[in-house]
């Protein structure tokens, strides 16, 4: 609520990045992202949950234990069964509750579904590289280029500064597709977080993540594996479009 807030009074284009002082979540546009919100949501519940007991229990031994209301020490109570099974088999149980919905998550997050199209991503010291293998050009070759940050100086109104780049990773939405990431130097990791993305890119491994859009928009994310100087330098921006503007776009290419 706050985000929309800010959004209509300071920024009323929309785009999905981070906002100063944002304290919560990026709008999302994946059921992927819906099902981290969730999983938030619902452990952030146990949190409050344990904060509320741990904290009233301190408090009270604090009030009503202290030298000045209770100046006769218990000398002799140094255990009580039940109480300790309470303690220790409650978190038992809410541990088992946190771990079912996170296991499932995490599982489904790792399927991937007969993919529509496959884009290869790249990670690379300090710049991506995308891949379109399903689009052949003339010459044979797949479609593929270099993103690279837009620097400070050369930023246009309405550009983002260290999240914007030259060329962006345009995808149809509504499509299932397949990122298959890999690394060429060193460790980078491909992540945009209203698409509830975030995988490893490691040299000499494929990692693959799927995502299907559920609208159109412009996604910005950060390379999220310290990777070098230019870490924070290497922004990773996926553009969602209309099937057809999509190709539009790979006869432009
Ligand atoms: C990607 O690959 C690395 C190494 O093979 C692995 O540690 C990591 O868990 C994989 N998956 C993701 C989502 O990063
Ligand atoms: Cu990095």
């Amino acid at each position: 609520m706050l985000n929309l807030i800010f959004n209509i009074i300071i920024n009323p284009i929309y785009n999905d990045v981070p906002e100063p002082l944002q304290l919560g979540f990026q709008d999302g546009a994946s059921p992927g992202y819906s099902g981290i919100v969730d999983l938030h949501d619902s452990i952030f519940f146990y949190l409050v949950l344990i904060c509320v007991g741990v904290f009233w229990v301190l408090g009270s031994v604090m009030l009503n234990f202290s030298a000045k209301n209770n100046p006769i020490t218990y000398k002799y109570t140094t255990h009580g069964t039940l109480i300790e099974l309470i303690w220790t088999i409650t978190p038992a149980l809410i541990l088992i509750a946190i771990a079912f919905p996170s296991f499932k998550l995490l599982y489904m997050l790792d399927e991937v579904i007969s993919p529509a199209m496959t884009v290869k991503v790249a990670g690379n010291q300090w710049y991506w590289s995308y891949e379109y293998s399903d689009f052949i050009k003339e010459d044979g070759d797949a479609i593929s280029f270099d993103s690279y940050m837009i620097p400070e100086s050369d930023l246009e109104v309405g550009q983002f500064r260290l999240l914007d780049v030259d060329n962006r990773v345009v995808v149809p939405v509504d499509t299932h597709i397949r990122f298959i990431v890999t690394g060429t130097d060193v460790i980078h990791d491909f992540a945009v977080p209203a698409l509830g993305l975030k995988i490893d890119a490691v040299p000499g491994r494929l990692n693959q993540t799927s995502v299907i859009i559920k609208r159109v928009g412009t996604f910005y994310g950060q390379c999220s594996e310290i990777c070098g100087t230019y870490h924070g330098f290497m922004p990773c921006v996926v553009q969602g479009v209309e099937a057809e503007n999509f190709l539009v776009w790979l006869d432009q290419v």
